[in-house]
């Protein structure tokens, strides 16, 4: 039986900056994404990388008198240390000036030479050096030709240019974003923002730039132009997955990125797609199913900045994993993060009340609590109990039904990308656990000797539950979740796949051995959001041409 697929994609990050919790951020996203979904049995391609070809890359490499490609070479590499750090499970790392790519962009780009897509023309515009792109001329007015992002003057520039004739998919663009079906954009306030965006209509746009440099990939045929910058990264997503054996992965099932790059994501990706997929040999590169677009991350209430004393760079995120571990940043990130519509603010006492409200109290406290009544009360084995009594219901509490509910509803979340919502199943199960203790009181129970199988099945109930929440967690708490397996004697490895098997009611076999275990350690005092100064802040939205 050939299994389902599912690629999932962040934006390839700039390989002048440094990591920084965005891209923690959007990378441990699609992380527990793929965890997840390797654990219930598909076969997952997750892929990140860096953005190579930007002009900015020789501008910062000349400043060290090393060569564009040596500067990305040490940079990429941070990046791949860092999310290795992490523990990021990305199948494959892309860097856009590898041969893979660079010769794959070259044909896509002379495919849609070819058909007329592309075609050189002329150009006249304010230009941000800065951030490489042209800005619309009302939006520069509006922006007293200042740059918005380094406070220098727009240039008036003219070129000649290739152009995408992005005019021409306007209206199939629009058609397809207003059904919804087989291209989604979420969540629906991104959707509607692109929606308008297009009924004011699409300018073609230039893909090419002229210059002394030749940090780039070649337009096909021509000796002065390279490809703008954004449109060689679009193709990354494309690009990587474009051979014999990993094809089948196409059309991405979701990309992932900030609101920043919504314009790219939502309008010259899908429009280039939809040029190439009409030629011949490339039916198959469809539309992406799922585009997910969340919020940024502030800090302590504010935009997050060098100057402000509150960017959340490196040395603060290695400040957090001592003190807390590695599962805690991922289980904040994810579930206070900015996964919707609105900002979310990274503040260092939220981080420690989540911590010890969720994690200490909550699933480190009740799986603790359980297995140390086992070991109390049954020796610390789960005792001999018929499928029947592993049913029945106590005080109300339909176990099996519920637990099942959970798992049915984290995997249509998960699916959504709603990861937030997936994670609350999990946690609810433990709180419930919690409540499901303190009603039917078993450690008063323990004291009649005639009530043994009583306590047996409340004890089961509650190690059963404890069991399938921690599948549920598994994703975002992998090192704590195998912890807790390998305390309640699971031998458990979600890439066998097989989520679904693992998850059913009654599972936990009678003498199963159970140790005491302790998951989440207090911790004294939050951490300090204080900044090293050699980062440049996050993205902030940018406006598009
Ligand atoms: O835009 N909050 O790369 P980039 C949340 N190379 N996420 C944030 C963030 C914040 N404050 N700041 C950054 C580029 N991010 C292009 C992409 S893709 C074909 C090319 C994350 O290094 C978020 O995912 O500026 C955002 O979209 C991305 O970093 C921008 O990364």
């Amino acid at each position: 039986m050939t299994r389902e697929k599912r690629y999932i994609t962040t934006p390839i990050y700039y390989v002048n900056d440094k990591p920084h919790i965005g891209h923690v951020y959007t990378t441990t996203l699609c992380d527990v994404y793929a965890r997840w979904m390797r654990f219930a049995g598909r076969e997952v391609f997750f892929l990140t990388g860096t953005d190579e070809h930007a002009a900015k890359v020789v501008d910062a490499a000349a400043e060290r008198g090393l060569s564009p490609q040596d500067w990305a070479d040490q940079n990429a590499k941070v990046f791949q240390e860092v999310f290795g750090l992490l523990k990021l499970t990305n199948d494959d790392f892309i860097r856009t000036s590898e041969a893979r790519h660079t010769e794959r962009v070259t044909r896509y780009v002379a495919e849609l030479l070819d058909s007329g897509d592309v075609y050189l023309g002329e150009y006249e515009g304010w230009y941000d050096a800065g951030q490489e792109e042209y800005i619309p001329e009302n939006r520069a007015k509006e922006l007293d030709f200042t740059s918005p992002f380094n406070g220098k003057p727009l240039v008036r520039k003219k070129e000649e240019n290739f152009f995408f004739r992005l005019s021409k998919y306007a209206e199939p663009l629009l058609d397809l974003l207003e059904r919804g079906e087989s291209f989604r954009v979420e969540p629906v306030s991104r959707r509607n923002e692109i929606i308008n965006r297009i009924k004011d209509g699409l300018n073609d746009v230039p893909i090419s730039r002229t210059g002394s440099t030749d940090w780039g990939i070649m337009v096909p045929g021509n000796e002065e132009h390279t490809i703008y910058v954004w449109i060689d990264a679009l193709f990354n997503y494309l690009s990587t997955v474009d051979d014999e054996g990993r094809r089948h992965f196409w059309p991405a099932d979701v990309h992932v990125t900030a609101k920043d790059i919504l314009w790219f994501h939502a309008v010259i990706w899908p429009a280039m797609l939809l040029a190439l997929q009409n030629r011949p040999g490339y039916e198959w590169a469809k539309l992406p199913k799922l585009l997910y677009f969340h919020s940024f991350w502030i800090a302590e209430g504010r935009k997050m900045s060098k100057s402000l004393g509150n960017f959340i760079d490196l040395d603060t995120i290695n400040r957090y994993l001592d003190t807390y571990g590695l599962d805690a940043l991922r289980y904040y990130l994810v579930t206070q993060g900015p996964l919707g519509a609105t900002d979310a603010d990274f503040a260092s006492d939220h981080f420690h009340n989540v911590y010890h409200t969720d994690l200490v109290n909550t699933v480190g406290n009740c799986a603790s609590r359980v297995s140390a009544m086992i070991n109390k009360y049954f020796d610390g084995v789960i005792p001999e109990l018929s499928t029947a009594d592993r049913s029945r219901v106590i005080a109300d509490h339909n176990w099996p039904e519920w637990t099942a509910q959970a798992v049915q509803a984290a995997g249509d979340s998960t699916e959504a990308f709603e990861l937030d919502d997936a994670i609350a199943q999990g946690i609810a199960l433990i709180r419930k656990v919690d409540g499901f203790i303190n009603t039917t009181e078993p450690f008063k129970i323990a004291k009649d000797e005639s009530k043994r199988d009583e306590l047996a099945v409340i004890l089961y109930q509650c190690a059963e539950t404890v069991r399938i929440a921690s599948l549920l967690l598994g994703p975002v708490l992998p090192i704590k979740m195998a912890e807790l397996w390998d305390a309640y004697g699971q031998t458990i490895d979600p890439a066998k796949g097989d989520l679904t098997d693992l998850a059913a009611w009654g599972g936990l076999q009678p003498g199963t051995p159970i140790r005491k275990v302790a998951l989440f350690p207090r911790v004294e005092n939050p951490v300090e959001i204080i900044t090293s100064d050699d980062q440049s802040a996050p993205n902030q939205p940018q406006e598009q041409p």
